[in-house]
């Protein structure tokens, strides 16, 4: 569907209205995303309004993606590392009526998918955000800021699910009372967690922080990994985050949004095709804690997972938009789903990640 935009935002990117179209694209949850066209040039770009309720600074997305960006220019020119073009302003974003927006160039002959339908894109994507990490494991972390705080820390989204219990009704504790109770159960993931935290072998990196498979873009012919989008929360992490979304992410056949949850299966071979991918460029990088923990990653992410979607729907789906009133509810179960099938297969899975350690 064809779109207007304030032409305020269009002049401040050097767009002719006249010139242009614009529809909105992608499956994403935070920002919204426009493909804009120029018919005259035969042009695209990525127009995208950043989400201020989500990231309250937006300076600190373009500061840290500046950061990153400036390094690899120097360090891996030939990387494509996607930066936003800057307005006519010489700006990262323009500010228009309160809102934020900045421009991408759109990369040609690529998808983004929401479900894999092949192992080799498992493979392809898995090595996309491997080789970020890789070319960034000297990058000073401390450099960058954090765009959402405290975003992939486990013991705040516990938090927020705690608090989140105390305030809701007992209609709704009702509905979400088997969820809540799988919630606290898994809760010696946490715990678990807290025993390795501060372990110097748990260093700080350069994480995307959502690996999940609509962030990367893929070859529409081939699906050879062309590079990673959706920079938003590029920032210091844990090696687990980005592993650990793609273990939520590539192994079903099935999204985060399925409600039958007899489909929410775990396909073997693209667990193995993902950590082949992941590996390739990062085997050399791990410490040994981090190689420990591979397995692990994908349970940290998932409950936390789960428990965002939860909490969201204990507070009345204030955060991940929805299409009807329990999604965010029956997002936490299909979550809960994967987890338990990420624990039936436990050993498979860590014996692929041992023949893929040696
Ligand atoms: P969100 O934060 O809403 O997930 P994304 O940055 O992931 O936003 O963009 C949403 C969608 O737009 C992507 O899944 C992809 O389909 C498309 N997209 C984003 N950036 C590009 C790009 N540089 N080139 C081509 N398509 C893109
Ligand atoms: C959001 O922006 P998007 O749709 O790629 C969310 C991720 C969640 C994901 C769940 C900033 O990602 O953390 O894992 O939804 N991003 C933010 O689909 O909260
Ligand atoms: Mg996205």
């Amino acid at each position: 569907m064809e779109l207007n935009l304030d032409p305020e935002i269009l002049k401040a990117f050097g767009f002719s209205e006249e010139n242009i179209t614009i529809t909105q694209i992608g499956s994403g949850l935070i920002n919204r995303t426009y493909l804009v066209s120029e018919q005259l040039a035969d042009k695209k770009y990525i127009l995208q309004n950043i989400n201020t309720a989500v990231f309250k600074n937006p300076e600190a997305i373009a500061n840290n993606i500046k950061a990153v960006a400036n390094y690899l220019l120097i360090s891996s020119p030939d990387y494509l590392f996607i930066k936003p073009i800057q307005t006519a302003f010489g700006d990262e974003m323009a500010f228009i009526k309160h809102e934020y927006w900045r421009l991408l160039p759109f990369i040609a002959d690529t998808v983004s998918l929401d479900v894999l339908t092949q192992p080799l894109q498992a493979y392809e994507a898995a090595k996309q955000f491997g080789k970020l990490s890789r070319l960034l494991k000297n990058f000073n972390v401390s450099k960058l800021e954090q765009t959402i705080a405290g975003f992939h820390s486990l013991d705040l989204r516990f938090d927020q699910f705690s608090k989140a219990l105390i305030c809701i009704t007992p209609e709704i504790k009702a509905l979400a009372k088997i969820q809540i109770d799988s919630a606290l159960a898994h809760k010696y993931i946490l715990d678990f967690y807290k025993s390795y935290a501060h372990s110097v072998d748990l260093p700080d990196r350069v994480m995307h922080h959502d690996t999940k498979i609509s962030n990367v873009l893929l070859n529409a012919d081939t699906f050879e990994g062309v590079c990673v989008i959706d920079l938003d929360t590029l920032m210091p992490g844990k090696f687990f985050s980005d592993l650990g979304d793609m273990m939520r992410t590539y192994l079903c056949a099935f999204s985060e949004n399925e409600t039958d949850l007899s489909k929410i299966k775990i396909r073997l071979p693209y667990f193995e095709a993902m950590i082949k991918g992941y590996l390739s460029e990062m085997k050399s990088v791990l410490t040994p804690t981090e190689k420990e923990l591979i397995l692990f990653s994908g349970k940290y992410i998932i409950y936390m997972q789960a428990l965002r979607f939860l909490t969201d729907y204990l507070n009345g789906n204030i955060y991940y938009p929805i299409n009807y009133e329990s999604q965010n509810l029956d997002r936490a179960k299909n979550q809960f789903k994967l987890l338990q099938e990420i624990t039936l297969n436990e050993k498979e899975l860590q014996s692929i990640i041992e023949e893929n350690l040696v």
